[in-house]
Order: C-alpha cells, then sequence, then structure tokens
C-alpha cells in the first residue's frame, strides 16, 4: 500500500509531459530532473553502467516530486521493483497508475487538489480547498453511498475498486461530475426559493439545471442577491449561448413573453394576444424586468393547480420543477461542460409531462437508487 501525500495543490492525472532528464545516482535515492521539476526516488539501487540510466536495478519504496524547488508531492510505502516498472510503464503517469494500482491512501493539499486512486480500495482525504476526484468510466457503473462522513465510490464493473473519500468536493466520471456540497448548500435557503431557481431554468431555457450552476446561484441568493435579479442574470446567460438558448441581446420583449409563455405554460404557439400586449408593453415601459415578468407567470402558472382545465400548466411545471430536484440536488449532476449541461438539460425537461417524470428520469440514463450524497 502506497500513501501518496500533496504537499502543493496538484494534478494527479497531468503529472508530467515528458521532460529531458539529468540523473543523480545513488545507492539509497535517484533524483531525474530537468532543471526545474525534479523526482527524487528513495529505495536501494544499483546502476551498472553509470552512463545508462536503464542499467539501475533495485527497489523503489517512495519517491517526492519538486517543481521549481517546492515539494509538490510525495509518495511513501511502496515496495517496486525497477526492472518491473521499465517494462510496465513507459512515462511518468503509467508510473503513477503502477504505483497507486492497489489499495491507498491519497492526502490532499490545503489547496485545489485533482485526485485520483487507481485500481484498488482507495481511501481518499482531499484536505482543505475544492478538490475534485476522478474515476475511469462513466458513472452509470459506479455506486455511491454514504458512510458516517465519507462518501463511498463503488466501481460495479470493478476496475475502480471501491473507495472512500473525505473532503473531497467533487466525483468526476468519464461523462457527468456529481457536485457533492450542493445539497448542503440547498438546506440553507428556503424550500420555496429553491424551488423558485430551479423553476428560473425551466422559465428562461425550458431545461434542468446543473449542480454546479443552481449551487452557484444559491450561494449569490445567500450573498444577498434577490431572484429578480438572478432572473435578469439568466437572460444575460441565454444571450451568451444564443445558438443553444435561442436567446439574442436584439430579441424583442414581445419574442422574449413568447419564449417565456412557452417554457412556463407549455403553449407552443407562445402568448394569446392580450397577454403578449399586455407583458410586452410592462417590458417595454420599464415597469418590469424580465426577470420580474418571468416570476410574475410563473407565479400565475401556479395558481391553475387544481383547475379542470388549466391544472395541467401547474402540474407541468410542478414535475420539471420535481426533475431538476432530482437530477441537480438529489444526484448533484452535472455535464462536463456548460453547453451539454444546457443540450442535455433541455431535452430531459421535454420529456417531463403533466402526469410522467419517469421517461425524462429515464433519459438522465442514471439510477437514481445508486447514488445517494
Ligand atoms: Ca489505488
Ligand atoms: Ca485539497
Ligand atoms: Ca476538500
Amino acid at each position: 500500500m502506497a500513501n501518496l501525500t500533496f504537499h502543493q495543490p496538484y494534478d494527479l492525472l497531468d503529472p508530467d509531459a515528458g521532460f529531458e532528464d539529468s540523473i543523480k545516482f545513488s545507492p539509497v535515492q535517484v533524483d531525474i530532473s530537468d532543471g526545474n521539476r525534479t523526482t527524487s526516488y528513495f529505495g536501494s539501487f544499483a546502476m551498472s553502467n553509470l552512463s545508462d540510466p536503464d542499467s539501475i536495478t533495485g527497489t523503489i519504496t517512495g519517491f517526492d516530486l519538486r517543481d521549481g524547488g517546492v515539494l509538490k508531492v510525495s509518495m511513501r510505502g511502496l515496495d517496486v521493483d525497477v526492472e518491473t516498472l521499465d517494462n510496465e510503464s513507459q512515462t511518468e503517469a503509467d508510473d503513477l497508475v503502477y504505483f497507486l494500482r492497489g489499495a491507498d491512501s491519497l492526502f490532499g493539499s490545503s489547496g485545489d487538489d485533482k485526485l485520483m486512486g487507481f485500481g484498488g480500495n482507495d481511501q481518499i482525504d482531499g484536505g482543505a480547498g475544492q478538490d475534485t476526484a476522478f474515476f475511469t468510466a462513466a458513472l452509470a457503473n459506479y455506486t455511491i453511498t454514504r458512510n458516517g462522513g465519507a462518501t463511498v465510490v463503488s466501481d460495479r464493473s470493478g476496475g475502480d475498486g471501491t473507495d472512500t473519500l473525505t473532503n473531497v468536493e467533487k466525483l468526476q466520471f468519464s461523462d457527468k461530475s456529481i457536485n457533492l456540497t450542493v445539497d448542503e448548500l440547498a438546506g440553507h435557503i428556503s424550500a420555496s426559493n429553491l424551488k423558485l431557481l430551479e423553476e428560473l431554468y425551466v422559465a428562461f431555457f425550458n431545461r434542468v439545471p446543473d449542480a454546479d450552476g443552481l449551487g452557484y446561484w444559491i450561494g449569490q441568493l445567500r450573498g444577498g442577491m434577490t431572484i429578480n435579479q438572478i432572473a435578469d442574470l439568466f437572460y444575460a446567460a441565454g444571450v451568451q449561448y444564443s445558438a443553444l438558448t435561442g436567446y439574442s441581446a436584439s430579441m424583442s420583449n414581445a419574442d422574449f413573453v413568447n419564449v417565456v409563455y412557452r417554457n412556463v405554460l407549455g403553449r407552443s404557439e407562445g402568448a394569446d394576444a392580450e397577454g403578449l400586449a399586455y407583458w410586452s408593453a410592462r417590458l417595454d415601459s420599464g415597469a418590469e424586468s424580465k426577470g420580474a415578468l418571468v416570476q410574475s407567470i410563473l407565479g400565475s402558472a401556479h395558481t391553475f393547480k387544481g383547475n379542470a382545465t388549466w391544472g395541467w400548466v401547474a402540474d407541468l411545471l410542478d414535475n420539471k420543477a420535481y426533475v431538476a430536484h432530482e437530477f441537480a440536488v438529489d444526484m448533484g449532476l452535472n455535464y462536463l461542460n456548460p453547453q451539454e449541461s444546457i443540450s442535455r438539460g433541455m431535452q430531459i425537461a421535454a420529456a417531463v409531462t403533466p402526469t410522467d417524470t419517469d421517461a425524462a428520469i429515464a433519459l438522465i440514463g442514471i439510477n437514481p437508487a445508486n447514488i445517494d450524497i
């Protein structure tokens, strides 16, 4: 078993792009350096040809990695034959995979670290900072449970083993990531404000939120920003991803009202003439901001709850908010880039109906029972 300690924030997935080495040899320590980065291997070594690094034999018990003289990571508890390592591994990144193939303990620095235990059942403690633990395969292969204050990530296909994590804020898989802090964060605002934030994603973009984005807005709300101000910023964000959202800086107020009617009230044809004239005038005169208008329309949608004719409008909105909450808070999910979070979030919301959320949950591709964060 190896102990890997991060002394400085470090990216375990990108240890080195390959460097031209000078080698300093002693029977108990071998230093390999490119003049800036130095890896010191400890153990017991022999070198049959002092001009040929490949002639080193012996056993590695640990190493220190320094960058510009600063100790970045150190590993102890290794028992690795040098010749076996040479056969198994071509790069420094390969070395790490080999060193960490068994059950290991990893200790993050006080900064933001990227950690990975590779094979075996690992204990990973991120320490202070916003730390990310990486896993090899797609999230659907894993089961995530809580054990006291720890998060346990089990690879059901076996490759990554069962890792126990503490002080780690994010899990990243090959297709999605999980925000481990959003659920706790959401508990710091009222349920009604949380639902309103989730509904803003529906109203503006007809999508479910990603956990990181929702967590960000929860933080803004806690920092004193109003829902109205946040809603106005949603519009600005929509303009930024115009091709995906259909929002543009030049769209008319009437166009905007039509979009909100479609998203919130489920009216594919947009607003009725009376509603369009009323709300457009409110925006034109400056009586309401786009954010305030969205809130008003959300509020009016909920007044239809239980109505024989229009009750489905409120049911549809509630179901979208339910799926949004399941995705972003209960499962803490993100896709790996903003564009995908928008486009996939839209597909998931579009699968919600006034009477069904199962199809939308199925579209996420993750069994909620496998994720307990
Ligand atoms: Ca390991
Ligand atoms: Ca850390
Ligand atoms: Ca941490």
